[in-house]
């Protein structure tokens, strides 16, 4: 069968466009490897990486003349998901599937012939190969006027049976940090065994599996050998769930000689000793990522995250002496908290002086219990779900309006990156380690973002 699978836009909050994050839709990529296995023949359409509208996005599906769509949606999404797919299933039969209708299907069933719950891969080949959909788990549809949901889909154990992402029919080049400074993404596990009321994943992945170190390390050959990328950045919830499994991806980079750098994510109660830290570093960990979230102990204890802030310095101190750069992760303005609250997790972060920050604001994704609590207590009130990009206010509090957590938002990247000799420092630093070819990659990224950042 001739399928076309589509990633819609989604209105990108200008901050992002400076950090340069977007990246290819991992698991969109997955789909599209586990149905090429199958035999079928697969069109992707990135409207993310090409920045194409809803009108552009359906005239570009309809080229390709398909048997079969699938599209795949976040929250901020959906609206565009939705809009595509009524267009489309006038002609084809369309199926959505990613994290928000994983999280919500009955809102999304409307709207398609078939809504995939869970992780994408076996249910769509069976799909796809005629079997009686009632029988197929993980499916939402509708028959004779009635919703049917079939029993929800077991996550895959084994997840090196998995083929990797087909890359090759994403437009790489369209990727902001692929493009100018080859740096591509990677997931070597999914899910993650905590469960903070906020936060999607315990929906999406019921549990947490971790691929083997030499099906990583495949990977990771592979994507210098056929796409020449010089970093790899492992977009795991948190690479370090298994110690030992992560010592030997660093084995195995080492076994192999790879020449690349790579950067994980974890939380900071699990960031280990400075002796381990440094043989991440020597295997080429050159970033360390993890979120803070509050400083506030009343919030961290309501969003089940218990960890000291004392843990917090211990993360950035070895990340820094084990000689990688450290990148934080905030949220600002949680129910309960004041602006002042919100402020002192700006200054706590600008004492811990990590590299790089990240701050968001608390976002009630629909089908999660922050979503209730927000709901049961009337806080919601931004319900344009294109908005839910973490960076555009949705609750307010007796505390922090709307606009007030606007307000607190810029105020933190103001406070943080426009402190021109820090910045100047890091800029410095960076530069020294990047090769020629990087480097003007670095520069052309920094100066696009530059202008970006002037409409702040
Ligand atoms: C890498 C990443 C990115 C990358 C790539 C985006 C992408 N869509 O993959 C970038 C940096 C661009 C990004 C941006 C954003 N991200 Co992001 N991102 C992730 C991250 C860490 C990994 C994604 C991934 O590869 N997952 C692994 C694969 C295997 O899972 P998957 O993508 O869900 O796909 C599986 C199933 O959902 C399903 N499936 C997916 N699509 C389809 C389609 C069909 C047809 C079918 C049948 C099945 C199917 O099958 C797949 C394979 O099993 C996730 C967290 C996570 N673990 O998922 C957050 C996550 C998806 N991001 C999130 C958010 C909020 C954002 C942003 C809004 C951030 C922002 N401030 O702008 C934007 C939205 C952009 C967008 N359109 O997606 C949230 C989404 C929450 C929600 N309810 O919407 C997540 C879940 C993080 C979190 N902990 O909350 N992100
Ligand atoms: S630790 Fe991170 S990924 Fe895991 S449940 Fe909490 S917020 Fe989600």
């Amino acid at each position: 069968m001739r399928v076309t699978l589509v990633n819609p836009n989604y209105d990108e909050p200008r901050v992002l466009k400076f950090m340069g994050l977007p990246s290819i839709p991992i698991g969109l990529a997955y789909v599209a490897a586990a149905i090429e296995r199958a035999g079928h023949e697969v069109k992707v359409i990135d409207a993310f990486g090409f920045k194409y509208s809803v009108k552009k996005t359906v005239e570009e599906a309809l080229k390709t003349n398909p048997d079969f769509v699938g599209i795949s949606c976040v929250t901020c999404n959906i609206d565009y998901g939705k809009q595509i797919a009524e267009q489309l299933r006038k002609h084809y039969p369309v199926a959505i599937g990613g994290t928000m209708p994983s999280l919500e299907p009955d809102t999304v069933v409307e709207y398609a012939d078939y809504v995939m719950y869970g992780e994408g891969e076996k249910t769509f080949v069976e799909l796809l190969s005629g079997k009686d959909p009632e029988e197929i788990d993980g499916l939402m549809f509708k028959k004779d006027g009635k919703v049917i949901k079939t029993n929800p889909r077991a996550p895959e154990e084994d997840l090196d049976k998995i083929p990797f992402p087909a890359r090759h029919l994403f437009p790489m080049h369209k990727y902001k940090l692929f493009g100018p400074m080859s740096m591509a993404t990677m997931m070597t596990s999914r899910g993650c065994p905590m469960a903070c009321n906020y936060c999607s994943i315990s929906h999406l992945f019921p549990s947490w599996r971790g691929r083997s170190a030499k099906n990583v390390v495949d990977e990771m050959e592979s994507l210098i050998e056929q796409y020449k990328v010089k970093g790899i950045s492992f977009v795991d919830e948190d690479f370090l769930v298994d110690l030992p499994r992560a010592l030997e991806i660093c084995d195995e980079i080492e076994k192999r000689k790879l020449k690349v750098w790579w950067g994980m994510q974890t939380r900071a109660d699990r960031v280990p000793d400075l002796e381990t830290m440094k043989r991440f570093y020597r295997a080429g960990c050159e970033c360390l990522l993890f979120g803070i979230e509050s400083v506030q102990e009343k919030t961290m204890k309501n969003l089940n995250r218990d960890i000291s802030n004392d843990l917090f310095f211990r993360a950035v101190q070895l990340g820094r002496d084990s000689g990688m750069r450290v990148a934080v992760s905030s949220i600002l303005g949680f129910p309960g908290e004041t602006i002042a609250d919100a402020k002192a997790t700006v200054s706590f972060v600008l004492k811990l002086d990590p590299d790089y920050v990240f701050f968001g604001v608390p976002t009630p994704f629909p089908g999660t219990r922050f979503y209730k609590s927000c709901e049961n207590e009337g806080l919601i009130k931004e319900r344009n779900l294109l908005r839910y990009t973490i960076m555009s206010p949705i609750i307010e509090t007796k505390e922090i309006s709307l606009k007030d957590g606007q307000k607190l938002l810029n105020y933190s990247y103001r406070k943080f990156y426009f402190r021109p000799i820090k910045m100047m420092q890091r800029v410095i630093a960076e530069v020294k380690k990047l090769d020629k070819e990087t480097f003007k990659g670095f520069f052309k990224w920094s100066i696009g973002g530059f202008f970006d950042s002037q409409k702040w």
